[in-house]
């Protein structure tokens, strides 16, 4: 797949019961990208609203559970020239998108979304971080560049993009791997953030920072455990920059295989968006009952 400057867009969005904040957040994704919708068994009306909204959507269930097994599932039926990873509970602005495919058009393999940006002009910064997360965060995201050799200022920011031709290093959990309900697959859940920045970083790729403003949840309730799933993150860091993990053949197969184009990963933050993309509709959008930020 040739890399150029109006690349496809796939947005995957991963969603469990957000009927009421994909109500207002759908209709800001740019009308010419491809929307994959990976529902989590939601037992709200998520997937109807998808099709009313969005009738030209590709609407996936996921095949196991958790945040990490849909994110998989929506990368693999993507086809557009760039991934974009996108929640939907109100938290990502799609007018942030433009930044993020800019970032890849001007030469990253991986445009990583972050809150805690510095030294750039662009606004980041979170409405919706606890202090207890923002500082679990920040200790995660410590280890995490002591063990890469990274300068990273977010590790586990759901909001990325990617050209799709990087998917290979990935090496996800198959899809169709059976598990009993109560067990979750490593990589299946929150840690999935950290599993990507860890394998992308490992396999030499060029990541480069975006700054993001993460809104505030619309509705609902975040379906992530601080402990447990704070837990999984460290864990994951422990078992991907292990040594014998590193040494994994897939990952040194594609390490060889990026080193070719990519240098190592000089960390630029990217400013104001450009006009790659324009999502439509007004400035921001708006809440039935409250704005999305000021
Ligand atoms: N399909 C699917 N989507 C999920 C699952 N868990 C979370 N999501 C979606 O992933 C996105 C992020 O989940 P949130 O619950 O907001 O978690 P978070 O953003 O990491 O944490 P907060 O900052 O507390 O909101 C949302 O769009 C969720 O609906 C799941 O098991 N399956
Ligand atoms: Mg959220």
């Amino acid at each position: 797949m040739p890399r150029h400057a109006n690349p496809t867009l796939s947005v995957i969005v991963p969603a469990r019961n957000e009927a009421r904040n994909l109500e207002i957040v759908l209709p800001y994704l740019p009308p010419q990208a491809e929307i994959v919708l990976v529902d989590g068994h939601s037992s709200d009306d998520t997937v109807d609203v998808v099709r009313r909204l969005r009738p030209d959507a590709v609407i996936l269930t996921q095949t196991r559970r958790g945040k990490g097994n849909a994110l998989a599932c929506g990368f693999a039926a993507a086809s557009g020239d760039v991934i974009v990873m996108f929640d939907a509970d109100g938290s990502a602005d799609p007018h942030e998108i433009p930044a993020f495919v800019a970032a890849l058009v001007e030469g990253a393999d991986v445009a990583k979304g972050t809150r805690f940006a510095r030294g750039t002009e662009a606004e980041a910064g979170s409405e919706d971080i606890t202090l207890l997360r923002s500082l679990g965060n920040a200790g995660l995201n410590g280890l995490a560049n002591i063990a890469l050799g990274t300068r990273y200022s977010d590790l586990c920011y759901g909001y990325n993009a990617f050209w799709r031709d990087v998917l290979g290093v990935l090496d996800l959990p198959a899809l169709d791997l059976a598990v009993p309900a109560d067990r979750m697959v490593w990589g299946d859940g929150f840690e999935i953030e950290t599993l990507l920045t860890c394998r992308f970083s490992l396999a030499g790729l060029k990541i480069a920072e975006v700054a993001s403003v993460e809104r505030e949840r619309i509705h609902g309730e975040s379906n992530l455990r601080t402990f447990a799933d704070g837990f999984r993150v460290l864990r994951t860091l422990g078992r991907e920059c292990a040594p014998r993990a590193r040494r994994r053949p897939a990952r040194r197969v594609a390490a060889m295989a990026t080193a070719a184009r990519t240098a190592i990963v000089p960390l630029a933050l990217v400013p104001a968006p450009t006009e790659v993309v324009v999502p439509s509709g007004p400035a921001r959008p708006v809440a039935a009952d409250r704005p999305l930020a000021a």
